[in-house]
């Protein structure tokens, strides 16, 4: 199935004039995928990197990543949600268009807000979106304007990348599908108070700093019990990840950090 997925997304790369590699702006190297540009790199067409969700990070970040990235590809920052940066992306689009049609593939890993760009460019909801990661699972192509066609394709991971606590901070798996939530949860909380260290008082006013404790307190907060009166820790373990993946906890990745 994954493989499936990574021969559409090459297929469309392969179709396209320039490629849009969508990260996520609180972990942008995290969620750079090299083999797509490697792979964009051996078919010598150009490709340009979209920081996106950049509301949900500073200013003095977004620009330290900016230009970080720009030794590699031309990188640009905008927020897909909330409409910002829209200009930028025209223009750098604009820069490509040679003749006068320019075909855009729109790739990255799951979740990082492809679908919402091509809504963006669009102007008007025409593809689906979702705090789901691995929502969309087929290749789209939306015609934004009459020179620009893009193409929404499916988030993939590389398939030997099977961590579940990178995945978990990449937002590229749904909670839903770890058998067991609470080992990655845990390691998520770890690297957010490293990141954050208030990040769980601001979030639930949860003062403790001990990552099970943590997951423990949310549970009784939010009365998740099992039958018999076990705390529902897996449950609480799956919303911190969700409030993660939804950007309502919040901490972000600085250049030249590890990935966690
Ligand atoms: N805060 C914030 N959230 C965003 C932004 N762009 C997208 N999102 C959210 O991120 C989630 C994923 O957006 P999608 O556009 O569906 O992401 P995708 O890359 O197409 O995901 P897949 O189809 O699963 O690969 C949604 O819940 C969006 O609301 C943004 O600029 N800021
Ligand atoms: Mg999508």
């Amino acid at each position: 199935m994954k493989d499936k997925l990574w021969i559409m997304v090459k297929k469309v790369i392969r179709q396209a004039d320039v490629v849009l590699e969508v990260v996520d702006s609180r972990n942008p190297e995290g969620t750079r995928s090299r083999i797509v540009e490697r792979y964009v790199k051996s078919l010598g067409k150009p490709l340009i990197i979209v920081i996106n969700k950049a509301d949900l990070v500073p200013r003095e970040v977004l620009d330290e990543w900016k230009n970080v990235l720009s030794r590699e590809f031309p990188t640009i920052y905008i927020s897909a949600q909330k409409r910002l940066g829209t200009r930028r992306l025209w223009i750098i689009l604009k820069k490509y268009r040679r003749n006068s049609k320019l075909k855009v593939a729109v790739v990255g890993y799951p979740n990082v807000g492809k679908s919402m760009i091509i809504n963006l460019l669009k102007g008007r909801h025409s593809v689906g979106t979702s705090p789901i990661p691995g929502f969309t699972k087929h290749t789209q192509a939306v015609r934004a304007a009459k020179w620009l066609k893009v193409i929404d394709t499916p988030g993939v991971v590389p398939l030997r990348e099977k961590d579940e606590v990178s995945l978990v901070l990449k937002c590229s798996i749904s909670p839903e599908e770890l058998e067991d939530p609470v080992t990655p949860a845990l390691g998520l909380i770890k690297i957010a108070l490293e990141k954050n260290p208030t990040v769980f008082k601001e979030t639930y006013g949860i003062e403790s700093t001990d990552p099970l404790k943590i997951i423990e307190e949310l549970a009784e907060r939010r009365k998740l019990y099992l039958k018999g009166g076990r705390l529902n820790i897996e449950e609480a373990a799956r919303i911190i990840i969700r409030d993660w993946q939804k950007g309502k906890l919040v901490f972000y990745f600085l250049p030249n950090e590890p990935i966690g």
